[in-house]
Parts: structure tokens; C-alpha cells; sequence
């Protein structure tokens, strides 16, 4: 009998479901790395790929997955993101005909997921491109600065006020390592389990300015172990911004919620999409 002819091959749920399982495994085993996990650090490449987008231009965003390529993947603000990257080597290896771009986002909802985070429905689609299409440094945010540059540099993305309080929340996860930014340390006391500690800390903890001859960060009084960023303690000097971090303080359900939606938009700024649907994939503990 004759082999029927075959299309190329469509993607369904069901393969990329295999793929997140393949992430989710992964990070299970490989818990031989900074706080135990390298959930945080694939949060932050998915979201260091997006946060390059122009809505100006229509330029960056995480189609293209241009970190893999000098100078993008040079900007002092990726620096340390290739644990990342390399993490998922292997998953593209079993899976070669996933993108790179679709990888590195999935790669980043999984993380959430898997850290006791908010579903993260998410959508394939993106399609990788050259080191010409790499973006100029300088398009994500510098932790030195205050709250009109994370205004500027979030505005410039398309997002509100509530939407770049809520995106920063992620800081709920991993720490500052002083060999990729040179700050140093966790913000709170369980870095690999996604919560609204961050929140809480900004608004109950007392935030001193750490003697050190580090850049600017803050300490907490209590312990002293605990850090802000100078763009985190922005958080709670400017009015608009610190009522949404009362209301996530306070309200975990409502920061959850708001939190998924606007990472859902940051993963898919600029891709030009060809569906509609959202894929919500089931996590580890639910099978
Ligand atoms: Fe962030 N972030 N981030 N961040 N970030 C750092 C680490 C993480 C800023 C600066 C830093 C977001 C917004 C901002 C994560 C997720 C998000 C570090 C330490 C700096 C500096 C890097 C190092 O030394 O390894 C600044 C400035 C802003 C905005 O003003 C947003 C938005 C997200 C995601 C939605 C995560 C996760 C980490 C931990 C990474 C790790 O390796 O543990």
C-alpha cells in the first residue's frame, strides 16, 4: 500500500501540552540551581524577550526570539539569561518544530504555572528571525532609575499604570545575582512559589538603604536579608502606582487575575497571530 500523503505537520494542543510536560519535568529534576528552581530565570527571559516592544514601530517583542543572537543577547540587562536559554536547549532538541519564540514564551508561562502561579493561557504562533531584526539596547527597564522611567519604559509597551504594577509582582520570584546586575539578593522568603509577598513587604516592611558598596538597593529592616530595587521602592513613592500595590497586598485573588491577563498581553505584544485561541495547558500536579 501506498503512504498517504502527508501536509506538514500542525501542532495541536495536545503536542504542545507535551512540550510544557517536557519543561515541567525538567524543572523538577534539575533543582541543582540557585533557590531550587530555574522557574524565576524562564520567567524573566519570556518576559526580557516581549519587553523589547515598540508599539511606536511595531518593532521587539518575543516574535523572533532575537536574544539568541549578538548584540541583543550582549545588553547588560540579559545578562545571566542564558541559563535560560540553555535550559531549554534540550526541549528543543525533542521538539524541533516548536520556535524558538514560542519555546521561550511557553517556557516562561509554564514557570508561572509550575510555581504555584496563575493559569497563563497561551497562544503559538511566533515565528523566529534573524539578528537583523535584534532590537537597540536600552528598550527594558534600568532598576536605577524612578517612577517616570518605568512609566516611559512601560508606557512604551502600551500598558497602563495598573498593568506595570501588576507585571512587576513577578519579583515575587527568584533574586538579584551581583555577577548579571550587580544587585544582590531575594525579595522575600519564598522565591520559588509565586505569591503577592512582594506586595505585602513593599507596604509592611520597613525598607532601609543597604550600606554597601554595591549600586542603590534597599534591605529590610527585620532581617536584613531581603532586597528593593530602586524601581521597586518607586512603587510605593508614587501615589498611582502605590494603590494597586495596597490593593495586591491585600487582595492575592485580584493580583493573580490581573497578573495572568497582562502577562498573557506582554508574551504576545507585536506577534501577528493567525488564531484566535488560547491554550490553557494542565500543570504537573493536576494529572
Ligand atoms: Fe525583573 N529584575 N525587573 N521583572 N525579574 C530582576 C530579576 C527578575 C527589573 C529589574 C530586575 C520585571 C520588571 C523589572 C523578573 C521578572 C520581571 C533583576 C535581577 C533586575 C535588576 C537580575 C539578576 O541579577 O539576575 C526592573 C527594573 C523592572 C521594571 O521596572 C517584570 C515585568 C518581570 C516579569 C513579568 C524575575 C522573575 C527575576 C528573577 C530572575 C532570577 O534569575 O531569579
Amino acid at each position: 500500500a501506498q503512504a498517504q500523503a502527508k501536509g506538514p505537520f500542525v501542532p495541536a494542543q495536545a503536542d504542545y501540552q507535551k512540550v510544557y510536560d517536557a519543561i515541567a519535568q525538567r524543572l523538577a529534576d534539575e533543582t541543582d540551581y540557585d533557590d531550587g528552581s530555574y522557574g524565576p530565570v524562564l520567567v524573566r527571559l519570556a518576559w526580557h524577550a516581549s519587553g523589547t516592544y515598540d508599539k511606536e514601530t511595531g518593532t521587539g517583542g518575543s516574535n523572533g526570539a532575537t536574544m539568541r543572537f549578538a548584540p541583543e543577547s550582549d545588553h547588560g540587562a540579559n545578562a545571566g539569561l542564558k541559563a535560560a536559554r540553555d535550559f531549554l536547549e534540550p526541549i528543543k532538541a525533542q521538539f524541533p518544530w516548536i520556535s524558538y519564540s514560542d519555546l521561550w514564551t511557553l517556557g516562561g508561562a509554564c514557570a508561572i504555572q509550575e510555581l504555584s502561579g496563575p493559569t497563563i493561557p497561551w497562544r503559538p504562533g511566533r515565528e523566529d528571525r534573524d539578528v537583523s531584526a535584534c532590537t537597540p539596547d536600552g528598550r527594558l527597564p534600568d532598576a536605577a532609575k524612578d517612577q517616570r522611567h518605568v512609566r516611559d519604559i512601560f508606557s512604551r509597551m502600551g500598558f497602563d499604570d495598573r498593568e506595570m504594577v501588576a507585571l512587576i509582582g513577578a519579583h515575587a520570584l527568584g533574586r538579584c545575582h551581583t555577577d548579571r546586575s550587580g544587585y544582590d539578593g531575594p525579595w522575600n522568603f519564598s522565591p520559588t512559589v509565586f505569591t503577592n509577598e512582594f506586595f505585602r513587604l513593599l507596604v509592611e516592611e520597613k525598607w532601609n538603604q543597604k550600606k554597601w558598596n554595591g549600586p542603590t538597593q534597599f534591605t529590610d529592616k527585620s532581617t536584613g536579608t531581603l532586597m528593593m530595587l530602586p524601581t521597586d521602592m518607586a512603587l510605593i513613592k508614587d501615589k498611582n502606582f502605590k494603590k494597586h500595590v495596597e490593593r495586591y497586598a491585600k487582595d492575592s485573588d485580584a493580583f493573580f487575575k490581573e497578573f495572568s491577563d497582562v502577562f498573557v498581553k506582554l508574551l504576545e505584544l507585536g506577534v501577528p497571530f493567525k488564531t484566535d485561541e488560547r491554550f490553557v495547558f494542565k500543570t504537573s500536579d493536576s494529572e
